[in-house]
């Protein structure tokens, strides 16, 4: 069976759902591997302009697989590149919003930081408990937790390893709406379907510009920011969009 299923919702939105319901979605080796494959075939799929990846109720993602890690060696770890399986993810170029209900923790919460939009169910929890098992965060747990919420607040969970309701997250500034649980999967895929409908160049390029610039130092960022954004002036998009507006009609876009 596959461990992670794929569904159109759409004609150009592609949904993501992560099926190991008995082990909480943990991320197994396999896994990784299946979404691996995914996004590196979305990210060159023209007919994909968003993806939403989800769990079931339960869980996003209870995090890597502790039964498949319990015996393991750093050789071992190292072997299994899990690297290339996250960059798949980061650097893929089309939007990505994760559709969270119940936990996202350890890799579980790292899968959801990779994503570009977070919704979380009112009963979702958000964690990094991997010091309880005396280890730490190697899929941006760190970086990126202290990067979305500050230093203090992400130590004080990397710490303990206690979780945050959806609605501290929200708070926070992990998660960027919450929903009722039952519509999670739901308002993500119309927030997906809207997105989907933009300029897909105008798409890609604001996410790039804002995931390469938190990087970068300010007057940097400005610049590339600026290149990109007379870049978008050559696309035909651009032309039909201020036709349109001007002309007051839709405007129907073709990617170019
Ligand atoms: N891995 C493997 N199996 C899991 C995991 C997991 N992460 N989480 C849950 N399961 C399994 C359970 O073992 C159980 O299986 P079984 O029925 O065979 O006993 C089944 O899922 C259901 O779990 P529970 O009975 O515990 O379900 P609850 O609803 O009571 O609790 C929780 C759900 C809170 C999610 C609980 O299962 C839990 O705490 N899970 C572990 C969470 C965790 O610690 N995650 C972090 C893992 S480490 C990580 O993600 C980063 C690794 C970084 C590696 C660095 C590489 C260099």
């Amino acid at each position: 069976m596959a461990n992670v299923l794929v569904e159109r919702a759409g004609t150009d939105v592609v949904l993501l759902r992560l099926n190991r319901p008995e082990a909480r979605n943990a991320l197994s080796p396999e896994l990784r591997e299946e979404l691996r494959d995914l996004f590196l075939a979305l990210d060159r799929d023209e007919s994909c302009r968003a993806i939403v990846i989800t769990g079931d109720m339960r869980a996003f993602a209870a995090g890597a697989d502790i039964k498949a890690m319990a015996e393991a060696t750093p050789a071992e770890m190292m072997e299994r590149d899990d690297e290339t399986n996250w960059a798949a993810i980061r650097n893929c170029r089309k939007p990505v919003i994760a559709a969270v209900n119940g936990y996202a923790l350890g890799g579980g919460c790292e899968l959801a930081m990779h994503c570009d939009i977070i919704i979380a169910g009112k009963s979702a929890r958000f964690g990094q408990p991997e010091v309880k098992l005396g280890i730490m965060p190697g899929a941006g747990g760190t970086q990126r937790l202290t990067r979305a919420i500050g230093k203090f607040r992400a130590m004080q969970l990397l710490l303990t390893g206690d979780f945050l309701s959806a609605e501290e997250a929200h708070v926070a500034g992990l998660v960027s709406s919450v929903s009722e649980d039952d519509a999670v999967v739901g308002d993500a895929l119309a927030l997906a379907a809207r997105i989907a409908a933009l300029p897909p160049l105008a798409v890609e390029e604001i996410k790039r510009v804002v995931l390469t610039g938190m990087d970068m130092p300010l007057e940097a960022a400005l610049k590339l920011e600026m290149r990109s954004a007379y870049l978008l002036f050559g696309t035909a998009d651009k032309g039909e969009a201020m036709r349109a507006f001007v002309e007051k009609r839709p405007a129907v876009f073709t990617g170019k």
